[in-house]
Order: structure tokens, then sequence, then C-alpha cells
């Protein structure tokens, strides 16, 4: 698989925003910045779409919880960038053939800054992985049948700390390192309850082995709007229970962010991932997810966003304003009482696959959708 070729991509990509000519004449609103706490990282204004994960630190004592659901839907196969059928996959020499998979994901999330200079971060994946394959009929030449299979339970934890590396003086410009680990609380001993086999590599809900989650993130903020640059990578540690380790993975992403006012801003991104085959001792053959040397690929995707915010400040306003209407002397007593620094962050965002380069047969991917809450205090 040409993995060198997206890899030199990947660095471009990555390298871009650093290159890219809206730096080197930017300045930074006096006011606008005064507002922006996202430079320092509250989680406030963050404009940052939501598939992208631990690129914003928090200010020492504060905390935010998040829920993603997130949900990915796979049909068909390909062979390199090639669709491939069924019957392609049958004259291959596999008795089982996979059509089609989708893999639901509630996500929760939670964030504390011990200090300025380290949040702390953990997230814990509930999946539901659902996969219908095609197999020939017993006896009966040219007929296939539909199995079902699925699978549901933890995935692995993730712990992360995130730093600051280096920050603008006015902190519009910001890199953060984030040094994370994956626990794997996700079960690989999945087996089909019909042949008590032990399932595909995807219908396994964790790595089964401790990973290593390092990443850099740059973010440049500006009035109205923000860049940022994200790369990222699983590199697993060993070999898990069952005797495979899956292969490492590389991503990296950049997005651009513009608020359209104070409620509302949007996201557009690209994100290149590539991910290595399964190491296994044994290669099973009956299907192509069971194949470990069958796992590798690369795939670039866009993915456009929206967030909602829905800070206390503005309810205090709209609180304000009808008790201005009601009775005028309550409107001094009110600000006090609610200025418990808290924001609500509502946000979607949505992918489709540009290009996808698989080792195959594998399952090609469709679409994929995130929606999710994220609330700091
Ligand atoms: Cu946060």
């Amino acid at each position: 698989m040409p993995n060198k070729h997206l890899r030199y991509a990947f660095f471009t990509l990555a390298i871009l925003p650093f290159l890219c000519p809206a730096y080197c004449d930017e300045h930074v609103h006096p006011d606008g910045h005064a507002h922006a706490h996202g430079s320092t990282g509250t989680g406030h204004d963050d404009y940052s779409p939501l598939g992208v994960m631990g690129n914003h630190a928090h200010q020492a004592g504060d905390a935010m919880f998040s829920y993603r659901y997130g949900i990915m839907e796979m049909n068909g196969n390909l062979i390199g960038s090639t669709p491939v059928s069924t019957q392609d996959i049958f004259d291959e020499g596999f008795t089982m053939a996979p059509t089609s998979m989708r893999m639901e994901m509630h996500m929760l999330g939670a964030m504390y800054a011990a200090s300025d200079s380290i949040t702390l971060m953990a997230m814990l994946p509930l999946k539901r992985i659902e996969m219908s394959s095609r197999m020939p009929m017993p006896n009966m030449p040219n007929m296939t049948m539909t199995r079902k299979a699925e699978t549901s339970g933890a995935g692995d934890l993730k712990l992360a700390g995130i730093f600051p590396l280096w920050a603008a003086g006015d902190h519009s410009r910001t890199l953060r390192l984030n040094a994370g680990l994956s626990i794997p609380t996700g079960s690989i001993k999945e087996t089909d309850p019909g042949t008590i086999m032990r399932m595909a590599y995807p219908m396994q809900l964790g790595s089964g082995t401790f990973d290593l989650l390092p990443g850099l993130t740059y973010i440049s903020e500006k009035f109205g709007g923000s860049w940022g640059t994200q790369v990222a990578s699983v590199i697993r540690l060993g070999e898990n229970g069952e005797g495979y380790s899956l292969g490492n993975r590389f991503q990296a992403t950049t997005w651009y962010s513009r608020k359209l006012n104070d409620m509302l801003s949007v996201s557009a991104r690209i994100e290149g991932a590539t991910w290595g085959n399964i190491d296994a001792a044994m290669i099973e053959t009956m299907s192509p997810n069971a194949r470990a040397d069958l796992r590798g690929g690369e795939r670039v995707d866009i993915l456009f966003g929206l967030n909602i915010f829905l800070d206390t400040d503005r309810w205090d306003k709209w609180d304000r304003l009808f008790i201005d209407k009601d009775n005028g002397q309550l409107l001094q007593a009110k600000p006090q009482e609610n200025s418990m620094d808290k924001e609500t962050r509502l946000a979607i965002e949505i992918g489709f696959p540009v290009h996808q380069d698989l080792d195959g047969p594998q399952m090609k991917s469709d679409w994929s959708l995130m929606v999710g809450l994220q609330v700091s205090f």
C-alpha cells in the first residue's frame, strides 16, 4: 500500500496552515480578544469542529463534561479504490462477504484542568456494531443468504493530558501537546452466538492492547474565526490476549471555522487517516473481515460542522429583559446571582469520504455523523 505517499500528503496538510499568508498580517481585534477566552483555552468560544478531540485546554480548576453520539455507515467493498461485488469476493475464495456495517457510539467525556498547564481528559465510548454479510447457500449454487451480526458494549477508555507547549503573546495562536493512553476496557472476545467462533476484527469493541495516543494541535484564532490543525496517532503496545495487535494509525486534520454571530459558528474540515494491517500469528480466511493482512488502508474525509453556543450571559440578558418588563427593580439583583461561569455548546458534524485506498476486499466508508453537547464550568 502506498502509505508513504499519504504520509507526505499529511505532513504537507499539517504544515499548510503555518504557511497560510493570513497569519502574516494577522492582527487581533483588541476588544475581540478580551472576549475570546477560547484562546486561553477555557472551552469558551471554541469554534473547533466537534469531531476533533483534545484540541483545547482549560484554566486551572475548570471542568467540562461532554456527550457525543456518533454514527458511521459502511456499504460495499473496495480493493484499493476499486469497488468489488459480493460475487468477486466469493471468486477470491472467501465463503462470506460483508455487505454493510453500521457503528454507533455514545461517547462520554470529562475534562478537568489540574493547573493552567495540565488539562486532564477521559473519554469512554459505548458502542454498537451491526454487520450484514452474504454467504452462499449450501447445496444451492448461485444462491446466497444474508447473515446479520451485532455486538455492543464499552470500548477502550482513553486518558489524556493536554499541555500547552507554546502560545503567542496575545494567545491568538497556540500549540498543544496531547499525551494519551488507551486502556483496553473494550472486549476483544465477542463471539457469534450461532457458531461460537470469535467474530471478525471489525466487530470487536476494543483493541485489547494499551495504546499510546500522541498528538499535536495548533490553533490560530482571530476575531470571528479560527484555523486549526491536529496530527494524532495510535501506537499499539505489544500484542493482546487473543494473540494479535491492530495496526497503528496516523491521522492529520485541518479546519477553518467561522463565527456567524454570538450563537453560531460553522466549520469545514479535511481529515486524512492511514492505518496498518493487523499483526496476527494466524490468518483466517473465511471472510475478508477476518483477514489480518487485509485491514490496512487510507482515507480522506471532508467534514462540515455547526456549533451552537448557549452561554449563561445570554440567558441572563434574556432573563433581564423579562424582569425589566415586569418589574424594573429586580434588574440589579439578577446578574450577581447568576454569575456562574458556565457555557453549553451544542454541535454537529457530518463527513463524507473523498478518497479511499484499502487493502481489500475491505468495507467502504459511506458517511459519518456526530452530534454532541459540551458543558463547561
Ligand atoms: Cu474541554
